[in-house]
């Protein structure tokens, strides 16, 4: 399917769409609904996010997201728009969204798929205009059509994902996607309102020299991760940390690279959320030819027990992510 899949650059994402479903013979059209939803709620932020610093809508929204973490007013503009985009597409049944507590169920008990979402990664950023970005995850939905998704719809291991994406909102606004066929990016002319394709077939390096992680938590890391660090900079790599995970990820899908975000004593589990963060991008980089890592395990087949449930992340080029994998295996102790 991939040598007919060189759609030239400059296809749209509607055509591209098209022109992948043809390749699914069974497609019925939902997903390719679905992405177009996706793509019309990115639009919509998109636009929000430029006008922020001229409009009051910029900072903080004066309460606090399930993860205790203080929402800026974008964060919730962003959940709006995406679950809006969804429930009216009419192909979702449910939604997983990083803003809300428990499931969002749409009513729409025809549709056959369930959509995880952090709707505005990185918001803390948008103020010091910092690329931010959109991560989404897509399952079928293991319940009967008619009723509302349930729980166990919802928490599906990361290799049960029929679609998963990110957008974005840089120097230029890109959609980058895989529907478990490869990886394609789209960039969104905003003359124009369109996505079009302008990195087709992404791949990632097997290894690079940019290394990505918060080395203010260097002293909390365990051993393996510290004897990396020191081995990236003795090896004279690159650190390139921006704090807003789309951005590190994306820039290292194409450079070549690895980000970590390890667990520490505080937090042991990290930071980062399995369902709607590390299963999205593990199943993209996976496609792409990397791999992702919660530091002995692939994360896509992590069994999710709860929504917001956290894991540490070892993310980038297949090379790097073993190398550090071999680093925290535990020693044989020397007897
Ligand atoms: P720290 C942003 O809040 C985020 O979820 C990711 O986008 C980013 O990579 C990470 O957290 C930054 O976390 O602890 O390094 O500030």
């Amino acid at each position: 399917i991939k040598e007919n899949l060189a759609l030239p650059v400059g296809t749209t994402l509607d055509r591209f769409i098209m022109r992948k479903q043809e390749d699914f013979p069974y497609a019925t059209g939902e997903l390719s609904q679905l992405l177009r939803d996706i793509a019309l709620a990115a639009k919509i932020v998109n636009r929000a996010i430029n006008h922020a610093g001229l409009t009051d809508i910029g900072g903080a929204y004066g309460k606090q997201n399930v993860q205790g973490e203080d929402q800026q007013r974008l964060d919730i503009v962003a959940n709006i728009r995406f679950i809006r985009a969804l429930r009216n597409g009419g192909e979702v049944c449910t939604i997983v969204s990083e803003e809300e507590d428990g499931l969002i169920q749409t009513g729409n008990h025809k549709g056959r798929y369930i959509v995880a979402i952090d709707p505005l990664d990185g918001s803390s950023n948008i103020d010091v205009n910092v690329s931010i970005g959109t991560i989404f995850s897509v399952y079928r939905r293991l319940s009967d059509q008619g009723a509302d998704g349930t729980i166990e719809d919802c928490l599906q291991k990361g290799t049960e994902q029929v679609a998963a994406g990110y957008i974005i909102y840089g120097s230029s606004t890109m959609l980058v996607y895989t529907t478990g066929n490869g990886v394609n990016g789209f960039t969104y002319e905003t003359s124009l309102g369109e996505f079009f394709l302008s990195h087709p077939n992404i791949t990632i390096p097997a290894k690079g020299e940019i290394y990505s992680v918060n080395e203010g938590g260097f002293h909390h890391f365990p051993a393996g991760v510290k004897d990396y660090i020191e081995l990236c900079r003795v090896r004279n790599y690159s650190a390139r940390y921006i704090g807003s995970l789309v951005a590190d990820f994306h820039r290292n899908l194409l450079k070549g690279g690895i980000y970590m975000y390890p667990n520490t004593q505080k937090s042991p589990l990290g930071k980062l959320r399995l369902l709607y963060e590390c299963n999205a991008l593990g199943f993209i980089v996976e496609q792409a030819g990397g791999k992702a890592s919660d530091g002995k395990n692939r994360i896509l087949d992590l069994q999710p027990n709860e929504l917001h449930q956290r894991c540490p992340l070892y993310i980038g080029s297949k090379e790097m992510v073993e190398e550090v994998e071999a680093l925290l295996m535990p020693r044989k102790v020397k007897d």
